[in-house]
């Protein structure tokens, strides 16, 4: 199957698509081809079409009634995900949604079971964990570098404004996990395996949002490991590592620690290196947001390959409600302020 063309369509050319957009035209050599955009606002819809060569659509129903699309990637906020997620699974068309899942737990789990029942493709844009960064210190790690990783730092800390190409953050009532610590708690999974429990304490410290801010959660991995999750919008540090995430990994043989500018210090059985693994700049990207966006289109390819060869994707739908358990657990614990074990 290798090789041939996958026709797909995008729903929702807001803020966070143009990234998509640009990647899936970056992967038109590799057989992605974009051949239908849909946004509700006419506005934007016609940008996108015009920009990227495809055809414009401003309701998804229509847009699978006419179109033969094979994937779609739903780059809409949350509270639609389910609707276009059933839409797409309803014409038999695989499925790429943009993070978070949904609003719930319950609704993630509804995507993924309907989409069990048509039998079609679903994978969850997770991008962190595709950043090039990301996967140099998951290779580290694989090489026995540090032996036997026992305890981990993850770190999401900004007070850069979030909310002015995102406004709609400031009305969620669960802000700061739901929104990146999802992602930082993905890579805690990613570099040091699946949660046993985890117990975690949450603040509003800005004014004027109504949901949390920061949070701070513990978590002790089925490995045995112990790492700490942090997330915050509310940092005064400069300089502002925003969107990195820190790190700091140790393990049995030596350590990893990522600082803001995107250095990888390892120490392996008493050795020191150090290294950039910062993504480079693109036609399409720019700083601050370039490790980001670079995520996207490296984790656009591999929806792009899995699909095209019937794989499972690493953020599949169904690895992603291992995450989503995560935050709900998270939730849970700083409302009752107990340690909870996530449930799937
Ligand atoms: P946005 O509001 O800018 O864009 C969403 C677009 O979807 C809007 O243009 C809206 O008109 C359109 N839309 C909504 N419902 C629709 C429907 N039923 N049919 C057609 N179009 C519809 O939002 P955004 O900031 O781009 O965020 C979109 C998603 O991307 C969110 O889930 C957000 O969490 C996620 N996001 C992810 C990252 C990341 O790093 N992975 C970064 C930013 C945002
Ligand atoms: O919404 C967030 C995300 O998913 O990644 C970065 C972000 O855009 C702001 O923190």
């Amino acid at each position: 199957m290798s090789g041939k063309k996958i026709r797909i369509g995008l729903i929702g050319c807001g803020f966070y698509a143009q990234n998509h957009l640009n990647a899936w035209k970056d992967l038109h050599p590799e057989g992605a081809e974009l051949v239908a955009v849909c946004d509700q606002d006419p506005v934007k819809v016609q940008q996108a079409a015009r920009a990227f060569g495809a055809k414009p659509y401003t309701e998804a129903k229509v847009m699978f009634e006419n179109e033969k699309i094979d994937l779609v990637d739903i780059t809409t906020q949350m509270n639609s995900h389910k609707i276009l997620a059933a839409l797409a699974a309803e014409h038999g068309v695989g499925a790429i949604v943009q993070k978070p899942f949904a609003p719930s737990f319950r609704e993630s789990v509804e995507i993924v079971e309907k989409a069990k029942l048509h039998g079609t493709w679903l994978a969850v844009h997770e991008n962190f964990r595709f950043g090039s960064g990301m996967r140099r210190i998951k290779a580290v790690i694989n090489s026995s570098a540090i032996g036997v990783p026992t305890w981990g730092r993850f770190s999401f800390r900004t007070g850069y404004d979030v909310f002015k190409n995102q406004p709609y953050l400031a009305n969620e009532k669960r802000l700061v996990i739901l929104d990146v610590g999802i992602h930082v708690l993905d890579l805690a999974r990613f570099f040091l395996g699946e949660v046993n429990h985890l117990s975690c304490e949450i603040q509003t410290r800005l004014p004027k949002i109504d949901g949390e801010d920061t949070a701070t959660i513990l978590l002790r991995h089925c490995s045995g490991a112990v790492s700490i999750v942090e997330s915050t919008y509310s940092s005064r540090k400069i300089p502002d590592a925003f969107p990195e995430t820190l790190l700091e990994i140790e393990g049995s043989e030596g350590a990893i620690v990522v600082t803001r500018g995107e250095a990888m210090q390892v120490t392996t059985q008493g050795i020191f290196f150090e290294e950039k693994i910062g993504s480079p700049l693109l036609s399409w990207t720019s700083r601050p947001w370039h490790g980001s966006q670079e995520a996207v289109l490296h984790t656009n390819r591999h929806m792009l390959n899995s699909f095209r060869d019937g794989k499972v994707a690493e953020t599949s739908g169904e690895d992603n409600l291992k995450t989503y358990a995560l935050v709900e657990a998270a939730y849970e614990s700083a409302m009752s302020g107990n340690k909870i074990k996530p449930r799937i």
